[in-house]
């Protein structure tokens, strides 16, 4: 289409200088809008220039042929160009004044909260108070079984009393050859034992399931003297005994030494130490060294548990004291409160090594519960408490009876207190298992007078 319109652009240029009227009256068929004030042109196409000019329609002669035929007509463009947009205006138009804008926006929401915090948590929980762990299951870590030969005598009525409270009172088993009284027999359980018969002892070890052995069978210093035989028999046959089932059925046994088990060779001018010379004048004293002796060989040899402390006299109300030297600490008090005197078979002067009854029994129990290994290879120990001579007891009895009087005749028995230690050094006791005394010769004066006078004075 574009070139067919370009091969007719001459003819149309050609159109628009022939004046409008002409062309209106001409067959033509061109029309136009053109001005038609401008001088006439020749309107004829280029083939017809070199004619003469033609004149007013009057002009053209008649004779000149016709115009040849117009020109086919241009078919409609169909491809006109696109039209452009108009120009923008010179001045273009004021825009109207802009609309007031909305507010801003608000600000975008904050991010939603993080949920809440968990509350805090309690405090910690304390520890459990757990029970403390059972012990192993054997009868001896919960309530040993527990058998005291001698048991009439001073020492085994009071530690009976004191073990039946620890360990309940069919627990342990008082044993003896005498008949016993009833105010013992009704406290607990009581065997007749003759620790010089083998059989009988052992069948009150069996049938009583016993785990310690408390051997208190022994005639005390100045009894043995007066039967020497007997004390043998009674001392040494009897420990033999008393050993070897404690070696058997493996029982725990402790038999308590004494003051006595020292002699005139041992140290006096100092406290008596725990390992010295010991040679001892009485065959009691003989009896003892040879328990301490014997029982720290079974202990070495056969592993046997034996404990020994070495006792001093031990001062307690009840006046069944038994024959020992140093009975009249004990005989003093009653005398005193029952007569207002006392006749001593000791020189005023005599030291002797001294305990009452309660810290006697404290230092049994004391070395009895005792760890084994912390023991060690020490198996017999000083204990100690007090000191004193019959004349400075006496001082001490008349703050409470102070009319007492005393005098002294020593006999016998001031041969072997003069052999025995006037003080004793307990401080591996102290040390090792923790002894200490509790009672001084002031506060133990005290309560004897007040016991004697409560339990004795009346009967
Ligand atoms: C005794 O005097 O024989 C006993 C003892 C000190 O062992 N009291």
């Amino acid at each position: 289409m574009t070139s067919s319109f370009n091969r007719l652009r001459p003819l149309v240029k050609c159109a628009k200088n022939i004046r409008p009227s002409i062309l209106k009256d001409s067959s033509w068929g061109f029309s136009s809008q053109a001005d038609n004030s401008g001088p006439l042109k020749s309107s004829c196409p280029p083939s017809f220039v070199s004619s003469p000019p033609i004149l007013a329609s009057s002009r053209c002669p008649p004779t000149k042929p016709p115009c040849p035929p117009p020109a086919p007509k241009c078919p409609p463009t169909p491809s006109c160009p696109p039209p452009t947009p108009p120009p923008c205006p010179p001045n273009p138009p004021r825009c109207p004044p802009p609309p007031a804008c909305p507010p801003p926006c608000p600000p975008p929401c904050p991010p939603p909260c993080p949920p809440p915090c968990p509350p805090p948590c309690p405090p910690p929980c304390p520890p459990p108070k757990c029970p403390p762990p059972c012990p192993p299951s054997n009868n001896f870590q919960e309530s040993p079984r527990i058998l005291i030969t001698g048991s009439l005598g001073q020492l085994g009525v009071e530690f009976a009393r004191v073990l039946r409270h620890k360990y309940g009172r069919d627990n342990v088993i008082m044993s003896d050859i005498l008949k016993p009284s009833r105010e013992v027999a009704e406290s607990g359980p009581y065997v007749f034992a003759d620790i010089l018969d083998f059989k009988c002892l052992q069948d009150a070890v069996v049938t009583n399931r016993i785990d310690w052995l408390i051997h208190f069978s022994a005639l005390l210093s100045a009894i043995g003297e007066q039967n020497v035989p007997l004390a043998v028999r009674v001392n040494i046959e009897g420990l033999h005994n008393a050993m070897e089932l404690a070696k058997q059925y493996k029982l725990r046994i402790m038999v308590p030494s004494t003051i006595g088990a020292f002699g005139p060779d041992s140290p006096r001018d100092i406290p008596t130490p725990n390992f010295t010379i010991q040679r001892p004048r009485t065959i009691y004293g003989v009896s003892k060294v040879h328990a301490e002796l014997l029982g720290e060989y079974y202990y070495h040899r056969f592993g046997l548990d034996f404990r020994c402390v070495r006792l001093p006299g031990i001062i307690s109300p009840d006046p069944q004291t038994g024959g020992g030297t140093t009975d009249y600490a004990v005989a003093i008090f009653h005398e005193a409160l029952a007569k207002g005197h006392y006749s001593c078979y000791l020189r005023p002067d005599t030291r002797m090594p001294m305990m009452y009854i309660e810290d006697c029994m404290r230092a049994l129990l004391g070395i009895m519960e005792a760890p084994n290994d912390t023991l060690c290879d020490v198996r017999t120990y000083n204990v100690a408490a007090i000191s004193f001579t019959p004349e400075e007891l006496t001082e001490a009895i008349k703050k409470h009876v102070p009319n007492l009087t005393v005098d002294y005749k020593p006999d016998s028995r001031q041969f072997i207190a003069d052999t025995w230690p006037t003080i004793l050094d307990d401080s591996l006791a102290r040390k090792i298992w923790g002894w200490s005394h509790d009672y001084d010769m002031d506060k133990m004066v005290e309560v004897m007078v007040e016991n004697i006078k409560k339990h004795f004075m009346d009967k």
